[in-house]
């Protein structure tokens, strides 16, 4: 395809309760999504940035300056484009890996509409549904927490994943297999926040049983997760550290990770995240698939990623209405814990016009 130009839209929208992690509190979410054209139809991406640059050093910002600068005019003059030469051409460019990633799912979502093929079958999906974790806030109180995993349990979550930060870590997990079991699969998030010298601290989790740790230490310290992993038994499983797969292939190789989360933002996109997937698999390492809080565009890709063989864990790929009360497609509902991979062409969703309207708070055009 030979791309006309690509839309950058900002929209915002409220979360409906607040989201607190070791790095801050989010109310609201403000998305750069993009829309790519060609003489033969269009395609959707959304960047999984937030407004700061707390979970990595993108922003939404930044992204939409890099992207208009630099990353849309390397597509656009190209006369022959598909999903495949994205990466190589935005290569010159260091960093992005967001705001590259948004653009590879858009021409993607074009390339597959295009061609009559669903996300999943191009990923190599081989489940129709997948089973769904939900990642639950560091929350104010004990009680408050164990209110908000019961909910979400009774909503029919597979799997609970606590935030975790210091001060905020052994107690309430404690609380929470005291009052659901042992049976809950359980596992908690750290987001960079802890150091080596907490290795004796993070070591009273052990008992719990916990499916993984996630990035405990800071995302450049892989040694430190690996030494870590030699002071622990709940098994590390690296986030931010893993943005490519020579990069998982070595934070496996040293030891610093035994599970990894996959995120196709924080990776450059949906074709490295299924490389990622498959030196996982070739290594024996479980995958599962995170989430960014996104829209029913980034979750229609996400949910067919997940329904990959190597995802044996449940991700963060929640119900629209854990994060939204109107989502802009046609929102995905939890049935029996399990959300359908969508069986369309390209991402299988489309935006709802009025929705859309509803939360656009900017629009550009980079034309070609
Ligand atoms: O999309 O359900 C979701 C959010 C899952 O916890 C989640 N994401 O580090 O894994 C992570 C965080 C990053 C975003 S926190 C604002
Ligand atoms: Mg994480």
């Amino acid at each position: 395809m030979k791309l006309s130009g690509v839309e950058l839209r900002r929209i915002r929208m409220p979360l409906v309760a607040p989201f607190r992690t070791s790095f801050g509190t989010q109310t609201v979410r403000e998305t750069l999504l993009l829309r790519v054209e060609s003489a033969d139809g269009e395609g959707w991406g959304e960047c999984v940035a937030m407004s700061d640059p707390l979970y990595s050093p993108e922003y939404v910002d930044g992204c939409a300056d890099v992207l208009r600068r630099f990353l849309v005019p390397a597509l656009t003059r190209r006369d022959r484009l598909d999903a495949t030469l994205v990466a190589p051409a935005l290569a010159p460019f260091k960093g992005h890996l967001m705001a590259k990633a948004a653009l590879e799912m858009a021409v993607l979502d074009a390339e597959l509409r295009e061609r009559g093929v669903p996300f999943a079958r191009e990923l190599g999906a081989v489940h129709e549904r997948v089973p769904c974790g939900v990642s639950v806030g560091i929350m104010d109180s004990v009680p408050e927490l164990l209110d908000a995993v019961a909910g979400y349990l009774d909503a029919g979550y597979a799997r609970i994943k606590l935030k975790i930060e210091p001060g905020w870590d052994v107690a309430p997990v404690r609380a929470v297999r005291e009052r659901f079991g042992d049976d809950v699969l359980l596992q908690v998030d750290a987001n960079t926040a802890y150091t080596l010298a907490d290795a004796r601290h993070l070591a009273r989790l052990d008992p719990f049983d916990l499916l993984l740790i996630e990035q405990p230490l800071p995302e450049d310290d892989i040694r430190g997760h690996a030494e870590l992993a030699r002071q622990v038994r709940t098994p590390i499983c690296l986030d931010e550290s893993i943005t490519s797969a020579r990069s998982a292939a070595d934070a496996i190789a040293l030891g610093a990770t035994s599970v990894v989360n996959v995120k196709p933002g924080r990776v450059g996109g949906y074709l490295e995240a299924r490389r990622i997937h498959d030196v996982c698999v070739a290594h024996g390492v479980p995958v599962w698939c995170g989430g960014m809080l996104e829209t029913g565009l980034g979750r229609a890709a996400n949910v067919a990623l997940a329904a990959l063989p190597g995802f044996t864990l449940p991700g963060d790929t929640s119900a629209s209405d854990r994060y939204y009360r109107t989502d802009i497609t046609a929102p995905f509902t939890l049935a029996d814990g399990h959300l359908a991979v969508p069986t369309g062409p390209g991402l299988g969703v489309e935006p709802l016009a009025d929705a859309l309207a509803e939360v656009t708070v900017d629009t550009e055009w980079v034309a070609a």
